[in-house]
C-alpha cells in the first residue's frame, strides 16, 4: 500500500504525518522548539529580540526539529520504506537566507552530519525573520510610495504592502546589511527551503506561499519587476523561479534514504504555505466551501474561482494549491472580544449558546455592536472599545442578553460585509476553531451568512493538506483519503433559518452606516493575531 508523508512546520513545531492510501494515520509526531530543542532558546518559536518589533527564528532550529521528528518515528518502529510522496508546509513569510555555498551544502548531504551542521556554512544570514515581525513599517512605505500607492500593490500582488510580509523583510535586510545582502545567493521561504533540503537541490516556491510576499504578480504568476526593483537590488536572481503548487521537485535526497529508511523513489513534491495547506486539508480546495476558523483571531478562507482582491486593501490572496486562487481575512477582534463580553457581563460560555441567545430575538430588534475591543485589521482601524448602535434605550442601558447577541452579530454581520468583494458562492461553510463546538454561535452564523455550517473535527489540517497534495500531484487522486481525513463530524449541520433572513437584511444595512460613521483612525495593518 501506498504511504503519504505530509510535514507541517509552523511557528511553534514541526511536526510528521504518515497516512495510507485510504487516509488511516499510520503514524504523527511533533518536536517542539521549547520542550524538545531547549538549546535553541525559543521556548515559544522565536528568539529574543531587543529591537521592538522585530521577531526572528534560527533556521537551523527548523533543520534539527525535521531530522528529531523523523527519527522519533523510526524510533516508534515505524517503516517509511511505502512512502511513495513527501509534500508540507510552513508558516508563512519567514525568509531565509543562503550564500553560493547552498546547492553544494545540499549535495553534499550525509548522514555523517546532521542537517543543520551540513547547512550551516551556506547561511548568509544567521536568523530569519518570521511572520510575527511587524519591524517593517518604513519599508512597506517605502514600497508603496515605489509603486504608487497601497492599492497597486494590492492590485498586483494580493495583498498591500504588509510588515510580516517576505518583501518589506528583505528590503530591511539590504538597508541594514548591504553587504550580507550582496552576499547572498539565493533566498528562499521556511517552505522552499524545506523542500529544497529534503530533495536535495534548489528548488521553487510555490504561488501558494508566494503570494504571501508582495512580490508575486498574481496576474502573470511571475515575480513582479517593478515590486521587486523597489524592494532591493538584483531581488529577482536571489529569488528561486515560482511554480505551481503540485510541481514534483523530483526523488527525495539520499540523506534522508540512508538516515530513515525511505526508498530513493520517494518524491518531493512542492512545499506550501501553512494556510494554503490547511484550506486543502480541510477539503475545501475546490469554490464552494468556506472556512472559518472562530480561533484567537477569527480567519476566513475560500477558493476563489478567478483572481480578484480586496478593493479596500484589508484581505489577502494567495494562490490555492489545487489551482487558481484563495483568499485569506482575518478578523483580530475575534476570540478576545468574545471573551472579554464574557469578562465583563460575568457570565460563561452558555450565555453565548441557543438556550442564552433565545432571550432575544435575531437582529437584536435592531441594535447592534461594532464589536472591537482594539486594533482591527477588517476593517483596518485603531479602535478601543466596541460601538453601540440602534435604540436610545440600548444605547444607555443594554441588557447582557442584548449585549452577548450584538457582539456575536457584530462579528459575524461585519464577516459578511468584509468578504462581499470575493464573489465566492458558497454551498457551506466549514467551521473550526475552539468557539465553533458552541451550537449558539455556529447556528448565529449560519445564520446571518444564509450558508449551512458543518463542524470539522481536526486540528491537523495543514499536515494532512501536505499529504493530499503530495498523492495528488504524483497518484492524480486523492478522494479517498479526503473522504476519511476531511469529513465534516456527522450531525454537526447547522442550517441557516429563513425566518431570520430578514432581520438580518436590516441589521445589515444599520451595521454599514454604523461603520461608515466611524472617523477612519490610524490603520495598523501589521500583526494578525
Ligand atoms: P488558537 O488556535 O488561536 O489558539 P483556538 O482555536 O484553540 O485558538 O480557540 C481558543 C478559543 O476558543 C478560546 O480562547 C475561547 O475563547 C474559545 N472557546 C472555547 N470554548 C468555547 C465555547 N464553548 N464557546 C465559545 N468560545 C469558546
Ligand atoms: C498568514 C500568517 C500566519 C502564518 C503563520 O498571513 O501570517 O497565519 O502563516 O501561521
Amino acid at each position: 500500500m501506498d504511504h503519504w508523508l505530509g510535514i507541517d512546520a509552523s511557528t511553534q513545531s514541526v511536526s510528521a504525518l504518515l497516512v495510507d492510501e485510504k487516509g488511516a494515520i499510520i503514524a504523527k509526531d511533533s518536536v517542539n522548539f521549547g520542550s524538545d530543542l531547549p538549546d535553541y532558546k525559543a521556548p515559544q518559536g522565536f528568539l529574543e529580540s531587543s529591537t521592538p518589533g522585530e521577531v526572528h527564528a534560527d533556521p537551523l532550529m527548523w533543520l534539527d526539529a525535521l531530522d528529531l521528528c523523523l527519527s522519533r518515528i523510526v524510533a516508534a518502529g515505524v517503516d517509511f520504506s511505502n512512502v511513495r510522496g513527501i509534500s508540507g508546509a510552513g508558516q508563512q513569510h519567514g525568509t531565509v537566507y543562503l550564500n553560493e555555498k547552498w546547492p553544494n551544502c545540499l549535495l553534499q548531504l550525509d548522514s555523517e552530519k546532521s542537517l543543520a551542521d551540513r547547512i550551516k556554512p551556506a547561511l548568509s544570514r544567521s536568523t530569519s525573520p518570521i511572520w510575527m515581525d511587524v519591524s517593517t513599517e518604513m519599508e512597506c512605505s517605502e514600497i508603496s510610495k515605489a509603486l504608487g500607492g497601497d492599492i497597486e500593490v494590492c492590485n498586483r500582488s494580493g495583498s498591500v504592502p504588509i510588515e510580516r510580509f517576505s518583501g518589506p523583510q528583505i528590503r530591511k535586510f539590504f538597508k541594514e546589511d548591504s553587504s550580507a545582502y550582496k552576499e547572498t545567493f539565493r533566498i528562499h521561504l521556511v517552505s522552499s527551503f524545506l523542500a529544497s533540503i529534503l530533495a536535495g537541490k534548489d528548488g521553487p516556491i510555490d504561488y501558494g506561499d508566494g503570494a504571501g510576499m508582495n512580490l508575486l504578480n498574481l496576474a502573470d504568476l511571475g515575480w513582479d519587476a517593478e515590486l521587486c526593483d523597489a524592494t532591493a537590488p538584483d531581488l529577482v536572481e536571489k529569488l528561486p523561479p515560482c511554480t505551481a503548487s503540485q510541481t514534483i521537485l523530483g526523488t527525495i535526497s539520499p540523506y534522508f534514504e540512508k538516515k530513515y529508511g525511505f526508498p530513493s523513489t520517494a518524491k518531493i513534491v512542492a512545499f506550501t504555505g501553512d494556510n494554503p495547506s490547511s484550506l486543502i486539508g480541510m477539503g475545501a480546495g475546490s469554490p464552494g466551501k468556506i472556512v472559518i476558523s472562530l480561533g484567537t483571531s477569527d480567519t476566513f478562507f475560500a477558493a476563489m474561482p478567478s483572481v480578484r482582491t480586496d478593493p479596500n486593501g484589508f484581505g489577502h490572496v494567495f494562490g490555492n494549491p489545487f489551482g487558481g486562487f484563495m483568499s485569506l481575512i482575518c478578523f483580530r477582534n475575534g476570540s478576545l472580544a468574545r471573551e472579554k463580553v464574557k469578562e465583563q457581563l460575568g457570565v460563561d460560555w452558555s450565555a453565548f449558546d441557543e438556550e442564552g441567545l433565545e432571550k432575544t430575538p435575531s437582529g437584536n430588534d435592531g441594535n447592534g455592536m461594532i464589536p472591537f475591543f482594539g486594533p482591527e485589521i477588517t476593517p483596518r482601524g485603531d479602535f478601543q472599545e466596541p460601538i453601540l448602535f440602534g435604540s436610545k434605550e440600548f444605547k444607555q442601558n443594554p441588557s447582557q442578553e442584548q449585549l452577548v447577541r450584538a457582539c456575536l452579530e457584530g462579528q459575524f454581520m461585519n464577516m459578511r460585509v468584509q468578504t462581499k468583494w470575493l464573489g465566492v458562492e458558497s454551498e457551506v461553510i466549514l467551521l473550526t476553531g475552539g468557539a465553533s463546538e458552541n451550537n449558539g454561535i455556529a447556528q448565529t452564523l449560519a445564520d446571518i451568512m444564509g450558508t449551512a455550517v458543518d463542524r470539522l473535527g481536526t486540528s491537523s489540517s495543514v499536515a494532512i493538506g501536505a499529504t493530499l497534495r503530495a498523492a495528488e500531484a504524483i497518484n492524480q487522486s486523492s478522494t479517498r483519503m479526503q473522504q476519511s481525513l476531511c469529513s465534516p463530524i456527522s450531525g454537526s449541520r447547522r442550517q441557516p433559518r429563513n425566518e431570520t433572513r430578514n432581520a438580518y437584511n436590516l441589521l445589515s444595512k444599520a451595521f454599514k452606516a454604523a461603520l461608515q460613521g466611524q472617523k477612519s483612525p490610524l490603520p495598523p495593518k501589521s500583526s494578525e493575531e
